[in-house]
């Protein structure tokens, strides 16, 4: 990695915060803004740039969430900063479907490329990562001529009505926000550290799923099968090896459309463009975004050509799937994570995380608050339970969760959790974040782990 940094990469707070500044615009948001959004940092950003998120009241944090997966390439990549501005000083939007620009068809030839599978491939744009699983299921109904859709415990594919049913966690995502779309089915997941019998294999995982699908839906009756290969907002559950190319290969069997959601494990984020590739399992639809673009909106489906091309004429599109500024950025972004490796970076991340939390966890013992330790490249995850549970029940410490991320934030350290018990800490830090940051960053989230320990 070579990057020239714009802000200094450190982490500095004042004292008390948020401070007076964020104060007058969390009061001004109260009678402005809709209450239902809600913000993991009481603090207002002024900059952002690399490992580190500027407050308008001049503390520096160490961003270990990337804006939830996105700012793979920092939030203010010089070639995603300078390709946004030439976009933007030539025309802003046209709408693809009106009159068509190169940048669209320029990531979609990138994205044919990049992902899984030497078969012939389409791509279509969107913005986010729900309107991509949206159209991705659009598609598979299309080409199928089925309806049944089968997503996983644990998953999450989105807010909008269809991802809504898709994803599993009724609260905050569903909770009267029904009724939901029909024909939607959810299978049990493989996750090595919650199941009944460690043992199970993921194969065996995988037949338990497929029995599901059998015997409650009938496999001719589904369209698709929709699964992120590391669960994200479910708790970066890996499923056990084994797992993924199984239900894959059910779903190759069966004519069924296999899709893997990668809007949050996509691009570089686990240490390989699609984390599909750790177990060289090739879908037949693939959904991006997030990191993708540099912060910038833009999301696709990329896939074999004859499941896209099923799809009648003007029956994808939207009006601003695609915009020109994110096409721009995501050829930036994507030529970045090329030139700094950041593939690589992701792998390095992983080694020097994994051994410092290894070397906690020995430390603190087998009856310590550390239940698991996982994930891949930089998308890791520490699953919290309660102490001396860990050996025999497992009991999801939530409430110690919340105590550490907020520990971390008190110092400096911006920390998401998650997980349908809400006792996990996952770490998504810029992959750009130099090592020195790094390591300030994991002082502290140890330092806060001991305390509540
Ligand atoms: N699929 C796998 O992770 C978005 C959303 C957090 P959008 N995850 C973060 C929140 O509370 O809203 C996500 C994802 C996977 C789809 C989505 C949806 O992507 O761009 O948020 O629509």
């Amino acid at each position: 990695m070579d990057i020239t940094y714009r802000l200094e990469q450190k982490r500095k707070v004042l004292g008390d915060f948020p401070g007076p500044k964020s104060l007058e615009l969390a009061a001004r948001r109260a009678t402005s803004v809709a209450k239902g959004v809600a913000s993991s940092v009481p603090v207002y950003v002024a900059d952002a740039d690399g490992g580190v998120i500027h407050d308008v009241d001049g503390n520096s944090f160490i961003d270990f969430g990337s804006g939830i997966a996105v700012t793979t390439v920092g939030a203010s990549d010089a070639a995603v900063v300078g390709a946004v501005k030439e976009q933007v000083e030539h025309f802003t939007h046209t709408c693809f479907m009106v009159s068509p620009y190169e940048g669209y068809v320029a990531v979609a030839e990138k994205l044919n490329q990049l992902t899984p599978g030497e078969h012939e491939k389409r791509t279509v744009l969107f913005n986010s990562g729900a309107e991509a699983v949206e159209n991705a299921v659009k598609i598979a109904r299309v080409a199928t001529g089925r309806n049944a859709v089968v997503a996983f415990d644990h998953a999450y594919h989105g807010r909008t009505n269809l991802t809504m049913g898709l994803t599993a966690k009724a609260m905050p995502y569903k909770h009267g926000f029904g009724p939901f779309a029909g024909e939607i089915y959810r299978a049990p997941m493989s996750y090595p550290f919650r199941e009944e019998n460690p043992q199970i294999t993921g194969k065996e995982a995988a037949e338990r799923a497929i029995l599901m699908i059998q015997k409650q839906i009938g496999a001719d009756q589904v369209a698709a099968i929709i699964i992120e290969p590391i669960q994200g907002e479910g708790g970066f559950i890996v499923p056990a090896d084994g797992f993924l190319p199984r239900i894959a290969e059910f779903a190759k069997e069966n004519g069924i459309v296999f899709i893997a959601d990668e809007v949050q494990s996509g691009f570089c984020r686990t240490g390989e463009w699609f984390a599909v590739q750790h177990e060289g399992v090739v879908p037949d639809l693939i959904t991006t975004a997030k990191g993708i673009a540099g912060g910038m909106p833009l999301s696709a489906v990329t896939g074999r050509a004859e499941l896209l091309d099923a799809v009648h004429g003007g029956g994808l599109g939207g009006t601003y799937g695609g915009n020109p500024v994110a096409c721009a950025a995501a050829l930036a972004a994507i030529e970045t994570m090329d030139t700094q490796d950041l593939r690589g970076r992701a792998r390095e991340i992983e080694g020097i995380v994994k051994d410092r939390l290894g070397k906690l966890r020995e430390e603190l013992g087998a009856d310590s608050i550390i239940g698991d330790i996982r994930g891949r490249g930089g998308m890791l995850a520490i699953e919290f339970v309660k102490k001396g549970s860990g050996a025999t029940t497992k009991q999801p410490d939530g409430e110690a969760t919340k105590k550490i991320a907020e520990y971390c934030l008190k110092e400096g350290v911006i920390i998401l959790t998650c997980g349908t018990y809400g006792n996990v800490i996952r770490l998504l830090p810029p992959l750009v974040i130099g090592d020195e940051l790094l390591a300030d960053g994991l002082d502290v989230l140890e330092a806060a782990i001991r305390a509540n320990s």
